[in-house]
């Protein structure tokens, strides 16, 4: 078999790079390891960043998000019991959308389903070959048989546990990480949500939000330690637990019920340099991770193949290489500033082992500031609605 270009992995970044480039005519074969139904499956990202609507409705794949996505005008923080509204309409003309990761995979899948474009799925044993040169090759395992995929570029869509960012030869790459000593605890409930808004809440207990799915559906976290099993949390210790963390009026209007998901998520930081390796590039969870606490998981996967696909084009049309050339360096400069966002926010609203009487001040003048200053709000909302690349 041969293509244009190989794509590893059919989450939200390899199902949307390789929409954006069959779009313009650009040929490609994704091959994932998983069964569509287990990549369905997961939980996990919730909240569109404006930039992120705009790429999906020029995939042509927005269409369900708008008549089903929330558009959300803000977010609430609260500190310790006293709870702020941050309005990013008003604050900066911008908002964000809530519509889950698992629709925008879902109507990702269906769009290349009807294209016609070649998935396989349960694809083993991926391994990449001859990326430093012209011919790049994927092998892998399907059904038992082994099968060979030639192709003039490869990229590596395959998360943090992927196989394309371990395949580039030691030394050739730098990363930058920090671990978290703590994990989100998150279910998921067919209960209409406690309020119109997401509530990021720091409570000396630990962290907590209340983020949504739909009108109906909503989606909770509770900060715990690492060493924390998901089988010593019942819904009741966990119905519990929130209610001491947000303030009394969120606490009371909660409207609670049995859990149709509850998972556990370490939280990391992460990022590797350089994000191409001559014919191999890397992007979303294959090339950086940030701790869900500022929403930037899935919006930099987007606009990582947002600019991908945009030098693949370019290179197809045109010849050139300059867009391939600069891929790193343009979308290394975005995804820095979301990794201090994402640590920043993080840093504010959790409960550190570490943290003595000066840190636990300094995060509430954190907050105080964000409260009375115009500036920072705005800096804030900025942020959050996703900065500009
Ligand atoms: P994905 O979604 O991990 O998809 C990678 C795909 O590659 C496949 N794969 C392979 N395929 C072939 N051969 C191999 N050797 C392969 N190895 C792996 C995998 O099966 C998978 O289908 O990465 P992608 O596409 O870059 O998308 C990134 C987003 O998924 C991610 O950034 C966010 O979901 C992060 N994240 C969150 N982000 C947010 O913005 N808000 C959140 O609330 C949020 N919650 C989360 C999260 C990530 C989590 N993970 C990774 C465990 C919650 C969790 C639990
Ligand atoms: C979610 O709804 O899963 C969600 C929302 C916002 C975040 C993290 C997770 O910052």
């Amino acid at each position: 078999m041969r293509t244009k270009v190989a794509i590893i992995g059919a989450g939200p970044s390899g199902l949307l790079l390789g929409r954006l480039l069959e779009n313009a005519g650009v040929e490609t074969v994704i091959l994932e390891r998983r069964s569509q139904d287990y990549v369905l499956s997961r939980i996990r990202a919730g909240v569109l960043e404006q930039g992120t609507v705009e790429l999906l409705d020029k995939a042509g794949v927005g269409e369900r998000m708008h008549a089903e996505g929330l558009v959300h005008d803000g977010v609430e923080l609260c500190f310790d019991g006293d709870r702020h509204r941050f309005d990013f309409r008003e604050l900066i003309g911008r908002t964000v959308m809530v519509y889950g990761q698992t629709e925008v995979t879902r109507d990702l899948m269906q769009a290349r389903d009807a294209s016609g474009a070649t998935t396989v799925y349960e694809a083993e044993n991926v391994s990449l070959h001859d990326f430093d040169g012209d011919r790049p090759k994927v092998r892998y395992i399907k059904d038992g048989m082994e099968h060979e995929l030639a192709c003039d570029f490869i990229a590596g869509c395959d998360g943090y546990h992927g196989v394309s960012r371990a395949s580039v030869p030691e030394g050739s790459l730098r990363t930058f990480e920090r671990v978290y000593p703590f994990g989100w605890l998150g279910i998921l409930v067919d209960r209409p949500p406690v309020s119109d808004e997401l509530i990021y809440a720091h409570h000396e207990r630990g962290f907590a939000l209340c983020s949504m799915r739909s009108p109906t559906r909503s989606r909770y976290y509770v900060q715990v330690s690492l060493e924390e099993k998901v089988e010593a949390w019942s819904d009741h210790r966990f119905w519990d637990e929130l209610r001491r963390r947000v303030d009394g009026e969120t606490a009371e209007s909660l409207m609670t019920g049995p859990s149709i998901e509850k998972s556990i998520a370490p939280l990391r930081s992460f990022v590797a340099e350089p994000l191409r390796f001559g014919r191999l590039f890397l992007a979303g969870d294959a090339a950086h991770i940030v701790p869900p606490t500022g929403a930037k998981g899935l919006n930099l996967a987007a606009t990582d193949v947002g600019v991908l696909a945009e030098a693949l084009v370019e290179f197809y049309a045109e010849r050139s290489s300059a867009g391939i050339d600069f891929y790193s360096a343009r979308v290394l400069s975005r995804v820095w500033k979301a990794e201090r966002f994402s640590w920043w926010m993080t840093s504010i609203l959790h409960t550190f082992p570490d943290t003595d009487s000066f840190g636990r001040r300094m995060q509430r003048a954190e907050f105080d500031y964000l409260v009375g200053s115009e500036a920072a709000a705005r800096s804030l909302a900025e942020n959050y609605t996703g900065l500009p690349y």
